[in-house]
């Protein structure tokens, strides 16, 4: 396997970083999750600039541009022979001294990791995910936006720790003020009289490319969809659930703290999402 870092592509074993770096010491840098299917990088540009909006929003100024960055991830795509894999791309600050003062971080490093995809159980999409609320609560916007997807994913760690405790497979996390944000990886929807229904931005959720390729697919498919306001009663008493991100696609929700959500069972609604999904990311991406 080899890695991108830094404009090369090393073996996996020489792929190392100083322990001075700032992304190591302080969380401090942005990433990405990326999905390549049979040769196409799905939603590329909608990643990219997402990177560079979360990494204006912490000062780093990136040393390369999208373009660039794009063809890094090809020629490392390329380098190890996927057609199915998942990317990881990276930019901290770079190496700095022991204090905080980003000034001290001469030049960002960045490096790309491919792999295989590591596929969710199929049981997840028969069957549903088991999950619950966690009582840790999603970072407040004021101190650290989760629209800026930063290397510093404690909050959500925290949030999955519950998760593993109470034997689930996801947690969700609720604003400071008690709605539903998102789950420690993915965007959340539920289903309610037929329309579709996830929380708003201004929540404080990622804005998740996988989210936005639903909301539009939904629309495509006549089905209304609501930014709006979710409290964890909602939930409960929704007619579907499922979670949305790059790795998980369209995953259904089956139960919520124990309780059974609609049927018990993946809802219709979602499944026919999920094949639209699927449809898409064979015809929909950048070429390699
Ligand atoms: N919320 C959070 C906090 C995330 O980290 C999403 C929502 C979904 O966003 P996208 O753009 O992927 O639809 C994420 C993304 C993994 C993995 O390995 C997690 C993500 C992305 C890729 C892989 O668990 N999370």
């Amino acid at each position: 396997m080899k890695i991108f870092l830094n404009g090369e592509l090393v073996k996996r074993e020489d792929a190392k970083i100083t322990v001075f770096d700032h992304g190591l010491l302080y969380g401090d840098g942005v990433f990405e999750g990326i999905r390549s299917y049979g040769g196409l990088i799905f939603k590329l540009k909608e990643h990219l600039d997402r990177l560079f909006v979360s990494a204006k929003a912490i000062g780093l100024v990136i040393p390369m541009n999208e373009k660039e960055l794009a063809d890094a991830i090809i020629k490392t795509l390329k380098e190890n022979s996927l057609r199915d894999a998942y990317i990881r791309l990276v930019v901290t600050r770079g190496a700095g001294d022991l204090g905080l003062d980003p000034r001290k971080c001469k030049r960002p490093t960045i490096f790309i990791i491919s792999d295989k995809i590591a596929l969710y159980p199929e049981e997840y999409y028969k069957n549903g995910l088991e999950i619950i609320i966690a009582n840790t609560r999603r970072n407040i916007k004021d101190a650290l936006n989760p629209q800026i997807k930063s290397l510093n994913y404690l909050n959500n760690i925290l949030a999955k720790i519950e998760a593993i405790k109470a034997d689930a497979e996801e947690s969700i996390m609720l604003s400071s003020d008690g709605y539903v944000a998102e789950c420690t990886g993915d965007n959340i929807f539920i289903i309610k009289d037929g329309a579709l229904i996830t929380p708003p931005l201004d929540v404080g959720v990622l804005k998740g490319v996988t989210r936005l390729a639903v909301i539009n697919l939904a629309k495509k498919e006549k089905i209304a969809v609501n930014e709006k306001m979710i409290k964890p009663v909602d939930l409960y008493a929704a007619d579907e659930c499922f979670l949305t991100g790059t790795a998980a696609e369209i995953v259904p929700v089956t139960k919520i703290d124990g309780k059974s959500i609609g049927s018990g069972g993946p809802g219709g609604v979602t499944l026919r999402l999920l094949t639209g999904f699927r449809e898409l990311t064979k015809v929909d991406g950048v070429r390699y």
